[in-house]
């Protein structure tokens, strides 16, 4: 295929041309050369035994039970489930981490500082802790405490979730009995019941997915939101850039690719204090770039540009200007050691759960972060002078950006207009149809697809029609590339939605506030929902009533898969662009998308959400915008 094909950016596509020339194989080739099996892009096959594998063919012909006698629709579910059961682990995981990390921080065991100490104050009133006369450390004790009893605790259900869901929401989680417990004991119990001879009710499998969807969302997704705002602070409005051209030929490049920031925070902290020491190897200093959720985390709260999203990890390798590619967990491709191996560049792997064999490793723990992170940024330095001066090219284009729209955030610009009642302009613009709803663009890129166009042309529908786009992970990458992020993007945007942000911004000291707000990583789906109770609250309603909706274009992770769950779960549709992988069921693809009878039944019946796939952004859009247009009616609006 023409590299104008594989991707919208051009820097990707000038490198998809080099990466050609030198015979390199990137995720694009190997996408193009896989070949999917009809049976599992459909859903039907099962290997959770040594009987199978089994699998059904959709069509009626062949055997129509696996070996143990499942049928097409317990499979279809079933397999769904361990998806979001994947993805609720990844998300909790990653929160553990950071639970670990404070109580580390607070026995002055690891090197860091409590730097969000509103957040702190915030959290521990909302989970009930008697704040007074407590110094941070107590507190962040407390809260820590409060988050590990989510791994805990054998009764009841999580405390991130008491803390975060709408009232409304969870009450209609507790009437069905699908409330989790503890994250632990939830994901074991899920695949429990995934392993044959197990849970064989497709109807109760997608209610158990759905109680993954809520550990993904509160003990995961919340959880770690919550506890990197304590730990780093709440990010602030930021000007970044994005796209390749952020490597720069005489600099030392270190690329940060993963998800959880503290190992990637210690890196841009010692890429600082060892900066002159690039200059020894004839370097003018040292580079940080982000690559993915890492890159999201340091631009939210440094402003570290971002070199670009998951589809075209191997790119900045390709670059021939890349000294060190630091990663953590998720989201890796081990094909990057492959690429690595034909430059200078080295792959560090820094978890002993995360290795890629090839690479090296150099393993970061909270107590040792410094020592790690100093190896690392020399590491990178020594690299420099084994670059091929031949087989350098960094593509040249930038593209300027703004980031840091946490909830606090949006809520103080909002002051700047209303300092009694600072939601009352977002929503003054909703009631009058200046915006007509909101939409939470996330999710990711994926090689299958042409990166970053359903993202981009999908968020230009929406905007062009008032709809203000939130957006987060990878797709907030896509925007950033492509002016969406930056208060220039308000040239797209409809006249409503245009003035708004006019207003806003310029109350803010900016021309206007860009047409996309970039909330953060995936992890900070979490401050989109965040905005979603506050909306709800303030009009004294539920979420599942507001005139608003999510959609991953380009998706391609069982994470994604976990927090479309959770958002379903809370009464919000989820478009997906990609196959989800369930259409050999019509029972699944009735529950979950409601497009037939048994209503009632349905996801969009019982929670007020539903998943919509469709592959054409622009026809997604209008389907989006529609649903928007009848919850603004439903509203009376
Ligand atoms: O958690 S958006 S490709 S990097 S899965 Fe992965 Fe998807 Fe990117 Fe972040 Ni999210
Ligand atoms: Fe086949 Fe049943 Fe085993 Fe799945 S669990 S592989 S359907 S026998």
């Amino acid at each position: 295929p023409k590299v104008t094909d594989l991707s919208m950016d051009t820097g990707v596509q000038e490198l998809l041309l080099k990466a050609r020339r030198e015979g390199i194989e990137t995720a694009f080739d190997r996408a193009t050369k896989m070949t999917q099996c009809g049976f599992g892009a459909t859903g039907v096959c099962c290997k959770h035994c040594l009987e199978g594998p089994c699998r059904i063919a959709p069509n009626g012909k062949g055997p129509q039970l696996g070996v143990c006698g499942a049928n097409v629709d317990t499979i279809v579910a079933r397999n769904f489930l361990t998806s979001v059961t994947e993805g609720a682990a990844s998300h909790s995981e990653h929160s553990r981490e950071i639970i670990h990390a404070i109580l580390e921080v607070i026995e002055d065991k690891a090197p860091y500082e409590i730097k969000g100490k509103d957040k702190l104050q915030a959290v521990a009133s909302g989970l009930g802790i008697d704040t007074t006369g407590k110094d941070s450390k107590q507190l962040a004790k407390e809260v820590a405490l409060k988050a590990l009893e989510d791994f805990q605790k054998q009764q009841g259900t999580l405390n991130w979730l008491k803390l975060r869901a709408h009232e409304k929401s969870s009450q209609t989680w507790q009437e069905l009995g699908i409330l989790p417990v503890n994250a632990h004991l939830e994901i074991v119990k899920s695949l429990s019941r995934q392993v044959m001879g197990g849970d064989a009710d497709p109807v109760n499998l997608l209610l158990g997915a759905i109680t993954l969807g809520l550990v993904d969302g509160y003990s995961g997704l919340h959880m770690s939101t919550d506890l990197q705002d304590i730990l780093f602070g709440i990010p602030k409005v930021i000007k970044t850039e994005y796209r390749l051209g952020v490597i720069k030929e005489e600099m030392v490049n270190i690329s940060v690719h993963g998800h959880v920031p503290l190992l990637a925070e210690k890196v841009v902290e010692w890429a600082r204090k060892l900066n002159d020491r690039a200059k020894e190897v004839g370097a003018e200093g040292i580079n940080v770039v982000g690559v993915c959720c890492s890159g999201n985390e340091l631009l939210m709260r440094q402003g570290v540009s971002v070199a670009t999203n998951y589809a075209s990890q191997e790119m900045p390798i390709i670059t021939g200007a890349l000294e060190a590619m630091v990663v953590d967990i998720q989201c890796i491709m081990p094909g990057l050691q492959e690429v690595a191996r034909c430059y200078h560049t080295e792959v560090i792997t820094t978890l002993p759960h995360v290795k890629i064999s090839g690479a090296t490793h150099v393993e970061f723990t909270v107590e040792k972060a410094d020592e790690a992170a100093q190896e690392i940024i020399l590491r990178a330095i020594a690299n420099f002078k084994k670059r091929d001066p031949n087989k350098i090219s960094i593509p040249n284009e930038v593209t300027e950006a703004y980031a840091g729209f946490s909830v606090e955030q949006i809520v103080d610009a909002l002051k700047a207009v209303n300092s009694e009642d600072p939601l009352k302009p977002l929503v003054d613009a909703i009631i009058s149809g200046d915006i007509l709803g909101a939409v939470g663009l996330v999710g990711c890129t994926n090689p299958r697809e042409k990166q970053d166009s359903a993202n981009v042309a999908l968020a230009k529908e929406l905007i062009k029609n008032n709809v203000l786009v939130v957006a987060t992970g990878c797709s907030a990458h896509s925007l950033g590339k492509f002016g969406l992020l930056s208060p220039d993007g308000l040239k797209y945007a409809g006249e409503g939605l245009r003035n708004t942000l006019t207003v806003v911004g310029q109350a803010n000291g900016l021309p206007g506030l860009p047409p996309a707000l970039h909330m953060g990583s995936c992890v900070d789906n979490s401050r989109i929902a965040d905005l979603l109770t506050a909306l709800a609250n303030y009009l004294g309603v539920g979420v599942r009533d507001l005139p608003v909706a999510g959609s991953c274009p380009e998706t391609h992770h069982p994470k994604a898969i976990a927090i479309g769950t959770f958002f379903i779960a809370n009464g919000v549709d989820v478009h997906v662009g990609v196959n989800p992988q369930v259409t050999g069921s019509d029972l699944v693809v009735n529950v979950l998308t409601a497009n037939k009878e048994d209503y009632a039944t349905t996801t969009d019946g019982i929670f007020g959400g539903k998943l919509i796939y469709e592959k054409d952004p622009v026809q997604a859009a209008a389907i989006i915008i529609d649903r928007i247009k009848a919850k603004r009616h439903a509203l009376g609006l």
